[in-house]
Parts: structure tokens; C-alpha cells; sequence
């Protein structure tokens, strides 16, 4: 009977969610808005997509109240083997009402046990491999939290020790900086004090920032290899012989795991994407990139092992520790968040090291979509991370740090308020390469202007008109169709690319000049921007005779936009037309 009625039920959700919405998905909406849509799906299960969530927290609870609970009441079976988090639906609005102190699911995550199970996520090649632990250096784990969740901060404990062979664990160190919340104060000694592995947490009394936190438990350290792990990870099986065995065999590599996406509504856990490296865009933001043609190739050989990436994401990675100090640790003039990871991947490279990322090694982490934190200091977010860039570019990007400047005004204006002579230093004790070396060495498949490549406006000799990419949608690259534009002045970004000598043409991001179609087959074919593939359907030839951009494969011109293709610019068979007359008009970048 009582399955009869679960699948009359589940019809009549169904049916409910026809009528209210064209996602099958979608059993019930909870509320929607131009930025957000929040449902309950077919498994019950609560589902954000969108930009806000939940609500402010409500006036009569003070932030303090609301820090104080500490509701972790886990609910046997819930979020195991890294499954959704079903919330019932008496919890639905508190759920809401808590969310936005950490910008992630709190009901959801103290509903999962802080040993909760996780899929061994792991490629065959990698579960049968087998690591000397002899030659291995056991590690300590540096976790710096500022207002972290209780059930988070714990189960990124938990999951590390459980999943770790104990005497690879020297200790674990949590550098508490200025938490309010009063229940991770003695309450966490006294849980940590009885864990299996050493656990202690150091505090920092006024709020200092993630990077002199870590440089505070750095200090602490005493494990010959060192972990840093954000507060709101999950380790999978097997995560840290990879890591250790890599700097066993070269102490100069700094490694990462593959880090795993945990949802920030639902806490599911999934394995992410492994053909990615990290590099970042022309405002020094970390981005994710399909690995170059080379490390493919490189990997076919050996898909377990180790590859390079031009930067690193910044939360998870192991370091030697005599390493870590001799080549700079971190630049301690950079406040509270973001930034240091680039300035480490640079300083890492250029000084001979490297930053690679280990397939073998997977760690769950919770990307927020915003950061719950205040930045107490230099105007908010943008301040805080504007002066840590200018640092980054100052001290790392020599010439192209006008570049750097020029893109992003706001942060020149904190260049000449903060002093790095003590990072020049560095970069001259450790006779650093420079950031041409590394654009051309590490990073070839770049897209910053440099000196033997054109960087500028390509200009339309007809309309007067200046090729155009797409805006960027959130953090993902910019694609849709090439069009033009009324020329804008100097240094409107959308409007300027590089031209290489192997002839693509792209621009911020990694995105390129793209004939999706190959331009062969049909007299007329749509010009795209699409990320940067290497591939011979993204090369072009400047014909400075003639003024035409000729795409390479079909031997076609590019033109503006037809009564076939009214929305994007085309490749045509080549013409003395004044539309396939384009000019490459330099743009001065130092
Ligand atoms: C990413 C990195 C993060 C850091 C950051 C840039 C990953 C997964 N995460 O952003 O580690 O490199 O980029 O700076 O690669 N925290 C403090 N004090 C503060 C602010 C933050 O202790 O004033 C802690 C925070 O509780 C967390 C860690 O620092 O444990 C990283 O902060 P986040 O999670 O907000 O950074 P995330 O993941 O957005
Ligand atoms: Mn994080």
C-alpha cells in the first residue's frame, strides 16, 4: 500500500511540477527571482541555481546568537558515499535563514556525519599503485578558519585523519583567525585534544588574514613536508601518499591534489574534470584551462603521474617545508584573501621550483558562489584583493605589470602605497628567472601580450568598426559570436587581443578567433569566440598587402556580417571588398 501511494505521490509532484514549470526536474519552487531559483527536485532534494541565496539573517536573531549555535545533530545515512543531503521540509526555513553566515548549506552539513563515507573517486591506475612510504617524510596539516562551520571545519579534520595512514600524520594545526564564534572556542580543544593524531589550535586575537594565519602555523610546523587544506574540505581515500611520494622524489615541486567539487546546497560530493591545469586571467584571477597539448601528450605515456600547471588554486597544496621558507614563503604585506596563490605559483616557478597538480590525489572542497567574510581594511573585497595584485605584479611581472596596470586602474591606484622591496629581495637572493622566462617556458599557451606577437585593436576598414568578443558570464570564458563594434578607446579589454606568430588570435581568458565549422564545407561560415584549442581551425594570416585576414584551413577571408549570418562576422571566399580590409592597430602596453 504504501508503495502504491509513494508512486501516486511522486505522480502528483509531477504533475504539480508540469504545471509549474517547464524543468522536469523541478517538483516544487520554493521561490524565484530574476537571480535565483530554489526548488525541491524529484529526490526531494534542494536545489539553488543562481546567484543569492537564502536570506539576510533575521533581525531578532543578532549575528552573535546565530554564531553561537552549534547544531551539528548528524542523521545516520544522510550525505554517505557522498550523496545530496535531503532536507525535510520543517527545516526548510531555518535553512534558509542560516545560510548566508557561511554562504553554504549549515543545515545540510550538520546533517552529514563528520566521518561520513566518499566513492574512492580515484582512476584504476592510480587505486593500484603502490607508494614507498619508507621514503616518505610524515607531513602536518595547517588549517587556518575564520568563522568556519563546526561540522565543515571537523569533517576536513576527520576525513584527513580517517583517510591518512597514522604515522604519515605529523600533527594537525588550526590557526583559528579571530573567529566570533564562541563554541570553536574551548569546545574545540577539548574535541581535538582526544584525536588520534596531534591536534592543536592556535588563535589569533584580531583578524589578520589567511596568509598570516598560514605563515603563523607554518611556524608551528614541525612535520618535514607541509599540508595547507582550506577549513571545509573532504579528503578521499588515498589522497596523501601521491603528495608525499612526489616531494620524496623532488623536494622542490609544490603539489597539488585534484580538487573535487562539494556542492554548497546539497553537500554531494563530485569528482571534478582532471584534464585541467590552473593559470589566471589579465586581472591576476585564477582560472581553470583545459590542459595544453603538450601535457596531454605528455600524460598519455602515464596517466598516474604528477603534471605541471602555470598556477595553483591556493587552498591544497603539500610543500617541503625547508622549501617553503627558502623560497619566500609567503609575502606577509598581503591582507586577509586572495592573491597569494598567484604570487606563490610565480615565485615558485621563476625561483626553480614547480607547481604541479597529482591526479592521484583527490580533495573534496566547497566553492562558494560569495564570501561570508568581512574585509575589514582598504575599501572590501575589491580593496583587499587590488592591493594584493599590485604587490603580486609589482614584485613578479617586470614590464608586463604596466600591462597588469593598465587593464586594471583600480589597482594601480595601490601600487605606490605599499612597499615590496622586501620581496625584490627574495626575488634576487633566489636569482629568480623572470615572468618572460615563465610566459614562455611554462606558459607558452598564454595569452598576454608580449614582444613578438601583435597586441591591439583589429579595425574594419569599411564600418570603422572594431572586432569584439562576447562579455564574460561569471567566471566561466566568454563565448558567442565575433562581431564589431564602434572602436572604443585604448583599453577597453573586450576589444583587444593578440595576434601570435603561429597565427591565433586571442584574447583575455583563453578565448581565440574560432571557425567552428572548419570553413570548408559551406561558401559561408560564422566566426565564433571559443576557447583556445590549438587547433589549425583557430589560425589566421594577416596579409598586410592586402589588409585581409585570411582563416588558414579553408583559405577564406574574414568579413562582416552577411544576410545569411546577421549576427556574427563570416570567412568568405577573399575579395578586394572594403569589408574583408582589416587593419591591426598596435595598442602600446608597456
Ligand atoms: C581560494 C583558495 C583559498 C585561497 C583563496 C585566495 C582553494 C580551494 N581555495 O579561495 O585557499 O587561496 O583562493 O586567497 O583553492 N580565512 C581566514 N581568514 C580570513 C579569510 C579566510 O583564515 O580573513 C580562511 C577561510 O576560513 C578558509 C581559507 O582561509 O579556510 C580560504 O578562504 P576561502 O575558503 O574563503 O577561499 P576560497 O576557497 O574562496
Ligand atoms: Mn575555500
Amino acid at each position: 500500500v504504501l508503495g502504491v501511494a509513494a508512486v501516486l505521490y511522486v505522480r502528483y509532484m509531477q504533475q504539480e511540477a508540469e504545471l509549474t514549470d517547464p524543468d522536469p526536474d523541478v517538483v516544487r519552487i520554493i521561490r524565484q527571482n530574476k537571480n535565483q531559483k530554489e526548488y525541491i527536485n524529484r529526490k526531494g532534494i534542494h536545489v539553488v541555481v543562481g546567484h543569492y541565496k537564502g536570506d539576510p539573517p533575521p533581525e531578532n536573531l543578532t549575528q552573535a546568537a546565530i554564531l553561537n549555535t552549534n547544531d551539528y545533530r548528524p542523521v545516520p545515512g544522510e550525505g554517505e558515499k557522498g550523496m545530496p543531503v535531503v532536507v525535510p521540509a520543517h527545516l526548510l526555513d531555518k535553512m534558509r535563514k542560516l545560510y548566508r553566515i557561511n554562504e553554504f548549506n549549515l543545515v545540510a552539513s550538520d546533517r552529514i556525519s563528520v566521518n561520513r563515507s566518499l566513492p574512492d573517486v580515484r582512476r584504476a591506475g592510480c587505486q593500484d599503485k603502490k607508494y614507498d612510504q619508507s621514503k616518505m617524510s610524515a607531513a602536518s596539516i595547517i588549517i587556518v578558519f575564520h568563522n568556519e562551520a563546526w561540522s565543515t571545519l571537523l569533517r576536513t579534520i576527520h576525513s584527513a585523519i580517517n583517510r591518512s595512514p597514522r604515522e604519515l600524520l605529523k600533527e594537525i594545526i588550526l590557526v583559528d583567525d579571530a573567529s566570533e564564534r564562541s563554541f570553536l572556542g574551548r569546545p574545540l580543544d577539548e574535541y581535538v585534544a582526544q584525536l588520534s593524531v596531534p591536534t592543536r589550535v592556535v588563535r589569533i586575537e584580531e583578524r589578520t588574514g589567511l596568509i598570516r594565519s598560514r605563515l603563523m602555523g607554518a611556524q608551528e610546523a614541525t612535520g618535514d613536508v607541509i599540508i595547507f587544506l582550506d577549513a571545509h574540505c573532504e579528503c578521499t581515500e588515498g589522497w596523501l601518499e601521491p603528495l608525499l611520494a612526489r616531494i620524496a622524489e623532488s623536494p622542490t615541486s609544490v603539489v597539488c591534489p585534484v580538487i573535487d567539487i562539494i556542492n554548497d546546497d546539497s553537500f554531494a560530493y563530485t569528482r571534478s574534470f582532471e584534464l585541467h591545469w590552473g593559470g589566471f586571467n589579465w586581472q591576476l584571477h585564477f582560472r581553470w584551462f583545459t590542459l595544453g597539448e603538450r601535457e596531454i601528450q605528455a600524460r598519455r605515456k602515464d596517466n598516474t603521474a604528477p603534471f605541471r600547471t602555470p598556477a595553483m588554486a591556493g587552498g591544497l597544496f603539500a610543500i617541503n617545508r625547508d622549501f617553503f621558507y627558502q623560497s619566500g614563503s609567503y609575502d606577509r604585506d598581503m591582507d586577509i584573501w586572495g592573491g597569494e596563490n598567484i604570487e606563490m605559483s610565480l615565485r615558485v616557478w621563476m625561483c626553480g621550483g614547480s607547481v604541479e597538480i597529482h591526479p592521484c590525489s583527490h580533495v573534496g572542497h566547497i566553492f562558494r558562489k560569495n564570501s561570508p567574510y568581512t574585509f575589514p581594511r582598504k575599501g572590501g573585497v575589491g580593496g583587499v584583493l587590488h592591493h594584493n595584485l599590485a604587490r603580486v605584479a609589482t614584485v613578479w611581472m617586470e614590464k608586463w605589470a604596466d600591462f597588469f596596470f593598465k587593464v586594471n586602474p583600480e589597482a594601480a591606484k595601490m601600487k605606490d602605497t605599499t612597499q615590496v622591496s622586501h620581496r625584490m629581495m627574495v626575488k634576487k637572493r633566489m636569482n629568480c628567472n623572470n615572468f618572460k622566462w615563465f610566459l614562455d617556458n611554462i606558459w607558452p599557451e598564454h595569452f598576454f601580450p608580449d614582444d613578438d606577437r601583435f597586441f591591439g585593436k583589429i579595425r574594419n576598414d569599411k564600418l570603422e568598426h572594431c572586432v569584439q568578443r562576447p562579455y564574460a558570464t561569471g567566471t566561466g570564458q566568454p563565448s558567442g559570436p565575433a562581431t564589431t563594434t564602434d572602436c572604443a578607446s585604448n583599453w577597453y579589454t573586450p576589444q583587444l587581443f593578440v595576434m601570435t606568430v603561429d597565427g591565433f588570435i586571442m584574447t583575455d581568458e583563453s578565448v581565440c578567433l574560432d571557425v567552428p565549422d572548419g570553413g570548408r564545407e559551406t561558401a559561408e561560415s560564422r566566426v565564433r569566440i571559443h576557447g583556445c584549442s590549438q587547433l589549425s581551425r583557430q589560425k589566421w594570416f594577416h596579409d598586410s598587402s592586402t589588409s585581409q585576414l585570411v582563416h588558414v584551413d579553408s583559405q577564406k577571408c574574414l568579413d562582416l556580417p552577411t544576410a545569411a549570418n546577421p549576427e556574427s562576422l563570416v570567412v568568405l571566399a577573399c575579395s578586394d571588398g572594403p569589408s574583408q580590409k582589416w587593419t591591426l592597430e598596435e595598442v602600446p602596453w608597456t
